[in-house]
C-alpha cells in the first residue's frame, strides 16, 4: 500500500481477464510460464489457462490471461517453469489444537469398538478433553504448531480452527485464543470457530451446559471466534439444544455451522439451513429433505473422507443428491484426534475422489473456492482480478495429480498476500 497517497490518485487496473495494463511497476510480481487452475465457477475445467501469467500487486491478483497478452515488461519476472498455478488451499473444517493421542482407542475401535460407544464410556472426545484442560495457552500452541505446519507445507494459507476440546468457559476462550497465536505465528490466515457444544461435559446436564454457553461463552467470544458450530447428534445435542444456541449465537452477531448427519439423521442439516448456517459438515445420513434445505439456503455442504474413511463408516454422503440440488461441496481434513487424524489435504482430496466419488476437479474446488464459501470469505480461493493473491506454484502439468498421487507433494512455491512464504526445494 502506497501509505500517503489517497485511494482514489492510484492508478487503476482494467480488470478482467486478457485486458491490457502496461502500467506495471518495479514492486509488481509477474509469474510466467504456468498452467494457471483458476477455479473460477462455470468456467472451462479447473479455469484452466494453459499457457498464462499472472500479475500480482499490493498483495492481489492486478491480472491474469494468456501469456502472449501479458502486460508490462517492467515488472519483477517469476519462471514458473512450466508448472500449475492454483488458488492457496483453504481448510476449512479442522479441531487442530488437542492435547494426547488416542492411537490405543483406534486400536480398541479396530477390534470391533464402535465410536459411539467409546464415547458413551467417557472415552472418545472427553479422553481428548482431559488431556487438553492440562494444557496452558502456550503448550496449546505447542503441540498444534506442528499439525498446523504439515498443513501448510500442502500449501494451505488459510485454515479454520475449532475449539471444543475444553468444554468449561475459561479452556474454551483459551483455545481460541491459542489458534488466534497460530495464525501470528505463522504465515496462514486462521479463523476461529467456538465449538464448545462438541460434547456434553461429565457431570453436567446438557440444557444448562447450552445455557453455559450462551450465557458465559458467546459473550467472551465475540472478539476470538468467527463462527459458531456444534454436533447435533445422539450422542452430543439435541435439535432443540442446537436451536436455541443457534438463536443466541445469531443474536451475537456469529454466522454459525454445523456437525449434522455424521453417525445418524436428526435433521440437523435442515436445522442449519433454517439459521442459514455457512455450512453443514460431515453428512452421510443426510436425506434429501435436507439437502433442499441447504439448497433453498445456500448452505454448503463440507465433506469430511477423512473421518469416513477412518471410522471405516459405510454410508455414503449423498453426493449425487447434492450435485442435483446444486449444493455446492467442500471437503476439508475434519483434522482431530479421533476419527480424522489427517493433516495432509492432498490425501484428503485422494480419499474424496476415490471413497466419495467426487471428481478431481471437485476436490481441488472444495479445497479452495467452495471452501472459501463455506467460511464466508469472498476474496480468496479463486484466481481472479481482485483477490487475494494466495497462490500454490506446483511442480505438475495438470491439476488432476493434485488428487492421483498419494504421499508425493510437488508443492514448490507458497504466495500469501503476493508475498512467498515457502519454498520447496525439488
Ligand atoms: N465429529 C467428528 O468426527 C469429530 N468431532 C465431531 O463432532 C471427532 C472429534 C473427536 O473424536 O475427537
Ligand atoms: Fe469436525
Amino acid at each position: 500500500m502506497h501509505r500517503n497517497e489517497p485511494r482514489a490518485k492510484r492508478p487503476r487496473l482494467v480488470r478482467g481477464a486478457g485486458t491490457e495494463d502496461r502500467r506495471a511497476t518495479m514492486t509488481d510480481l509477474l509469474i510466467d510460464n504456468v498452467a494457471v487452475a483458476t477455479m473460477a465457477s462455470g468456467a472451462t475445467p479447473y479455469g484452466l489457462i494453459p499457457d498464462a501469467s499472472v500479475l500480482l500487486r499490493d498483495g492481489r491478483i492486478a491480472w491474469i490471461g494468456p501469456r502472449v497478452d501479458a502486460p508490462s515488461k517492467d515488472a519483477r519476472h517469476l519462471d514458473g517453469a512450466g508448472g500449475l498455478l492454483t488458488p492457496g488451499l483453504i481448510d476449512c473444517h479442522t479441531h487442530l489444537i488437542y492435547g494426547g493421542s488416542r492411537a490405543l482407542e483406534w486400536e480398541r475401535r479396530l477390534n470391533g469398538a464402535s465410536y459411539a460407544d467409546i464415547a458413551r464410556e467417557g472415552g472418545g472426545i472427553m479422553s481428548t478433553v482431559r488431556a487438553t484442560r492440562t494444557l496452558d495457552e502456550a503448550g496449546l500452541v505447542a503441540v498444534a504448531l506442528p499439525r498446523l505446519d504439515a498443513l501448510r507445507a500442502e500449501g494451505v494459507t488459510t485454515v479454520e480452527i475449532k475449539s471444543g476440546y475444553a468444554l468449561d468457559v475459561e479452556g474454551e476462550l483459551r483455545m481460541l485464543r491459542a489458534a488466534r497465536t497460530l495464525g501470528m505465528l505463522r504465515d496462514v490466515e486462521v479463523r476461529t470457530t467456538l465449538l464448545a457444544a462438541h460434547a456434553i461435559p461429565p457431570g453436567h446436564d446438557a440444557d444448562a451446559y447450552i445455557d453455559l454457553i450462551i450465557t458465559r461463552m458467546l459473550p467472551h467470544a465475540e472478539l476470538l471466534a468467527d463462527a459458531v458450530d456444534a454436533f447435533c447428534e445422539g450422542i452430543a445435542f439435541s435439535r432443540d439444544q442446537v436451536d436455541r444456541l443457534f438463536r443466541a449465537a445469531r443474536a451475537h452477531g456469529f454466522p454459525v455451522k454445523l456437525h449434522a448427519e455424521q453417525l445418524s439423521n436428526l435433521g440437523g442439516a435442515a436445522l442449519a439451513a433454517h439459521h442459514g448456517a455457512l455450512s453443514a459438515d460431515h453428512l452421510e445420513y443426510l436425506d434429501e429433505a435436507g439437502v433442499a434445505a441447504m439448497a433453498a439456503a445456500g448452505t454448503v455442504a463440507v465433506l469430511l473422507p477423512g473421518a469416513y474413511y477412518v471410522l471405516r463408516e459405510t454410508q455414503l454422503p449423498p453426493v449425487a443428491t447434492l450435485r442435483a440440488h446444486n449444493v455446492p461441496i467442500a471437503i476439508a481434513t475434519d483434522l482431530n484426534p479421533g476419527s480424522s487424524p489427517i493433516a495432509s489435504p492432498l490425501l484428503v482430496m485422494n480419499l474424496a475422489c476415490t471413497l466419495f466419488r467426487l471428481t478431481p476437479e471437485e476436490a481441488l474446488a472444495g479445497f479452495t473456492r467452495v471452501a472459501a464459501q463455506a467460511l464466508g470469505l469472498s476474496d480468496r480461493g479463486t484466481i481472479a482480478p481482485g483477490q487475494r493473491a494466495d497462490l500454490c506454484l506446483w511442480r505438475v502439468n495438470h491439476p488432476a495429480e493434485l488428487a492421483y498421487a498419494i504421499g508425493q507433494n510437488r508443492l514448490a512455491t507458497v504466495f500469501r498476500g503476493g508475498r512467498i512464504v515457502l519454498e520447496r526445494l525439488e
